[in-house]
């Protein structure tokens, strides 16, 4: 009898061993349901785009640079893990200017500590032969290489890197230097598919960050914008990466080339896997919405008051929680995107859809008036409308007592200089030109970022 524990012991132990070896997840508690867990973070992040490094001191992009590192590191705390950049690090690819990038990156990290993952952007590849897939590497350094996987392709801009067990991906198209919509190939498809199909199949509770400068099409805000007008057509989105980013909804893309805000809750869309814009470091731009006081179709005059990026964190169970870092004004824009850990019936997915174009509309409630210059023209004055997130743009239609369209302005809100949309400024006035004030009616729409619109009619 005396022996009976030891028999016991010695039965049960080794079973109880083999069930862990067995179940080798059963100690990961990725892909559990649970609310994210700040005091359980297993990996902080910076996602950043377009930071454009330029010898130049245009848009204080060296100072930009720096600001953003320095900002994510202290929103991680000095616990930053990884910065991950969706391309376009410089502005025309030289050495000069990617010593630049290099140079602040090791003022504010030492690559060792804190990965740097980058993808090419277009700006990056400015040459048919892609020669810099092959100086970037050299001219950065194998310190900046050293958590690429074996199945990395560094030279071809495919590379798979691990930091703290979360997998980071970043691909290359084949045609950025010879412009028209952006195409991956076959090639980097193939090997895109192969890497996620082993890693999923393996992790299947863990998110899987995939960097590619330009959108993937029909996803978050700015990923359906047409091709450029100019002689060689800039393409925004990539189309055939979809088919395989769609097999693993695990996937959150990373991706900038738009320089969109941030601000804009289409930010962030979830269709079949997650897509998130990374906003930009260095200068804004904006879908072209013939806007008023711009500088270009699609870049405003006050494009270099801004600089955005992300701040990324993922908790022991694979929930990813995401600050939109306005580095230009020093704080986080509105709430936190939390995406839960990834499910394998997709039930994570369900946050951040389309439908939430389903939203009230704005609303007028303080009304306008109409002012006569002393040089005969007028001015429509509105106070802003108000909504449940914020007002993107506006557009007064002057038109005949019939009610005929005359003249039509669109003016962009200024949503994008304030981490509160309740900051944003009060009213808007704008010179519609000389018209007999008996002659016209006016009216006013605002609409919020999904196109909900309300509108206010003005008496000259
Ligand atoms: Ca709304």
């Amino acid at each position: 009898m005396k022996n009976r524990p030891n028999v016991i012991a010695r039965i049960l132990v080794p079973v109880f061993c083999l069930s862990l070896l067995l179940c080798g997840c059963s100690t990961s508690k990725f892909g559990r349901n649970h609310a994210f867990d700040p005091n359980h973070i297993v990996f902080r992040a910076g996602a950043l785009s377009d930071i454009h490094q330029n010898l130049s001191n245009v848009d204080n992009n060296s100072l930009k640079m720096v600001a953003a590192l320095k900002q994510l590191e202290n929103m991680s705390g000095g616990k930053l893990d990884a910065v991950m950049a969706a391309g376009d690090l410089t502005d025309s690819a030289t050495k000069d200017e990617v010593g630049q990038f290099r140079n602040n990156y090791l003022r504010c990290f030492d690559p060792k500590d804190v990965t740097l993952v980058y993808c090419m952007g277009n700006h990056d590849a400015r040459n048919e032969t892609y020669e810099t897939l092959k100086t970037y590497p050299e001219m950065f350094g194998p310190e900046f290489f050293l958590t690429d996987q074996e199945d990395s392709v560094i030279n071809e801009g495919n590379r798979h890197c691990i930091v703290n067990g979360i997998h980071i991906i970043t691909v290359m198209p084949e045609n950025f230097a010879v412009y028209g919509e952006v195409v991956m190939g076959e090639r980097t498809l193939k090997w895109l598919d192969g890497v996620l199909a082993r890693i999923t199949a393996e992790e299947p509770g863990k998110p899987v960050f995939v960097l590619t400068h330009a959108m993937p099409y029909d996803t978050c805000y700015g990923s359906d914008l047409k091709l450029g007008d100019s002689k060689n057509k800039l393409g925004w989105y990539s189309k055939d990466l979809l088919d395989v980013l769609c097999k693993y909804n695990q996937v959150i893309t990373l991706s900038g080339h738009l320089h969109f805000p941030l601000n804009d809750e289409r930010s962030i869309m979830q269709t079949d896997f997650t897509a998130l814009g990374c906003g930009s470091v260095r200068f804004m731009a904006i879908e072209n919405g013939n806007f008023e006081d711009m500088r270009s179709e699609t870049v405003m005059k006050d494009c270099a008051s801004f600089s955005q990026g992300l701040y990324i964190e993922v908790d022991i169970y694979g929930n990813t929680r995401i600050a939109r870092m306005d580095f230009y004004n020093g704080g986080t824009i509105k709430e936190d995107w939390i995406i839960p850990a990834p499910k394998a019936d997709g039930s994570h997915l369900t946050v951040y859809g389309k439908d939430r174009a389903d939203n009230p509309a704005p609303e007028f409630s303080k009304g306008g008036s109409v002012k006569k210059n002393a040089d005969g023209t007028l001015t429509v004055e509105f106070a802003a409308a108000t909504d449940d997130d914020l007002i993107h743009d506006y557009s007064v239609f002057v038109c005949d007592k019939a009610g005929k369209e005359l003249r039509r302005f669109n003016i962009l809100a200024d949503f994008y200089h304030y981490t509160d949309p309740k900051d944003m400024k009060g009213s808007y006035s704008i010179n519609i030109g000389e018209y007999d004030p008996a002659a016209i009616s006016i009216k006013v729409v605002a609409r919020d970022s999904w196109g909900n619109e309300c509108e206010e009619s003005i008496v000259p």
